[in-house]
Parts: structure tokens; C-alpha cells; sequence
């Protein structure tokens, strides 16, 4: 298993929730508070997603959430700004897109100062060729969904827990369940095989809120 694949995996072993911080969670809630909890409940892997925040801004926010993260021993994963992961040294990058691309960002990847092999790249994945082609050209994990209905992202496409287990089955790397889930359905996702769940809506709580449900879902970690 490649390095940087061990690395998620033992983080989704540690404990199989993968929450991600997003606009809407930061407009609602003191992100350091919010992280803080979710770190101190004993999650090892957060994503931090800004899709229409300004390079400037994600920075501001990206550098305090890798900080945070590393003082917790957490991997720490950035949203498509493979740059702005690089430069403020996360541990790796989550790409939705081709896996030309990772190919691509391997490359760019390995000639960055702060690149290394360690460096994670996630990729997304809806059916078993794809999750094929992309542990092939160098993911580090999957994400697969949507699992059940979900309106946090409008181009969604629904493809159930079948379809999860089919992708989850088919490539040696982690595969996440993402799209819809909730505190009563994730272990669904990881009864089919999935090694961790990620998910935004779950995760909009205040944080005294979110350590509640942590220690009384995963009072291991806490
Ligand atoms: N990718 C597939 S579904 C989704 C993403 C980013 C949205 C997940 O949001 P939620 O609120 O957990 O359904
Ligand atoms: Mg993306």
C-alpha cells in the first residue's frame, strides 16, 4: 500500500467519520471552535471546502485549519486548491475531477518545495471502472456517492449503497461514502464496505452539539 494511502486508512480506522468544513457551516458556527470539538472527539481526517470563497480567504481560513489539525495528529485535506495545499503544507488534496488531472498533480506535486510522496490525493468515483482508473493514476482514497439524497451540492447524482458496495469492492484503497448521510444512517455506508463516511450537513452543529453525538456514536475516541 502506497504511504499516503496508509495514512487515510489508519485515519478512518482511528475513527470512520470524515467531516467537512464548508461556507455554510462557517457562517454559522466559530470554525476553530467548530474544529476544535471535532478534533478533540477523536476524528483523524477533515476536509476544508470552499467553493466560491476568493484564493485570499480560503488561505486565511486553510491556514488555521492545517494548524489545528497538526496539532491533533489529523490528516488534514483541502478542496481543489492543489496550490494553496501545497504551499500552506496540508497533508493532501481532494480532486473531483479526471484522473488525467492526478496524474497531472502528481507531477506538480513531486516538483513543489513542500511536495512530497506523502502527499494525499483523493479522487471521486461512482462506478467500479472509474474508482479503477483512478487507484491506477495514484489516488490515495475514493470518495462515492451520493449515497441517499442530498441538496448540500446541486449537480449530485443519487446512486444508492449498492452502487457503494460495487466501487468499495472493487479497488484496494479507502473508499468514503459521501452524499446525504446522516447520525441514523452512516453505519448503513459502512455495512457496505466503505472504510469512513464524509459529510457536510451531518456536521452543521454547534460544537458542543457535535461533541454530544461524537461521544455518545464514537464514545472510543473521545
Ligand atoms: N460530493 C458528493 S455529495 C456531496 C459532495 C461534496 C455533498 C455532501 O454533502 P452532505 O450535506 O453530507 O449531503
Ligand atoms: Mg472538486
Amino acid at each position: 500500500m502506497e504511504k499516503p494511502t496508509r495514512k487515510v486508512a489508519a485515519a478512518l480506522e482511528s475513527c470512520p467519520a470524515y467531516p467537512i468544513l464548508d461556507e455554510t457551516t462557517i457562517e454559522r458556527y466559530d470554525p476553530t471552535a467548530w474544529l476544535k470539538a471535532i478534533l478533540e472527539c477523536g476524528t483523524r481526517i477533515v476536509q476544508l471546502r470552499l467553493k466560491t470563497a476568493t484564493d485570499a480567504y480560503f488561505r486565511s481560513v486553510a491556514k488555521q485549519f492545517i494548524a489545528l489539525c497538526r496539532e491533533f495528529g489529523a490528516v488534514s485535506i483541502i478542496n481543489d486548491r492543489l496550490e494553496i495545499a501545497l504551499d500552506l503544507g496540508a497533508d493532501g488534496v481532494h480532486l473531483g475531477i479526471k484522473d488525467e488531472m492526478i496524474t497531472h498533480a502528481r507531477t506538480v506535486i513531486m516538483s513543489h518545495p513542500e511536495g512530497d510522496r506523502w502527499f494525499i490525493i483523493g479522487g471521486s468515483a461512482r462506478l467500479p471502472e472509474r474508482a479503477g482508473t483512478l487507484e491506477n493514476a495514484g489516488a490515495s482514497y475514493i470518495g462515492c456517492g451520493a449515497c441517499f439524497e442530498t441538496i448540500t451540492k446541486e449537480d449530485t447524482v443519487y446512486i444508492g449503497l449498492d452502487a457503494l458496495s460495487a466501487v468499495a469492492e472493487s479497488v484496494s484503497i479507502p473508499v468514503v461514502g459521501i452524499g446525504g448521510i446522516t447520525w441514523e444512517n452512516y453505519g448503513q455506508v459502512l455495512e457496505k464496505g466503505a472504510s469512513g463516511f464524509a459529510a457536510i450537513g451531518m456536521f452543521q452543529l454547534a460544537p458542543d452539539e457535535i461533541t454530544r453525538r461524537m461521544k455518545s456514536h464514537f464514545p472510543q475516541n473521545g
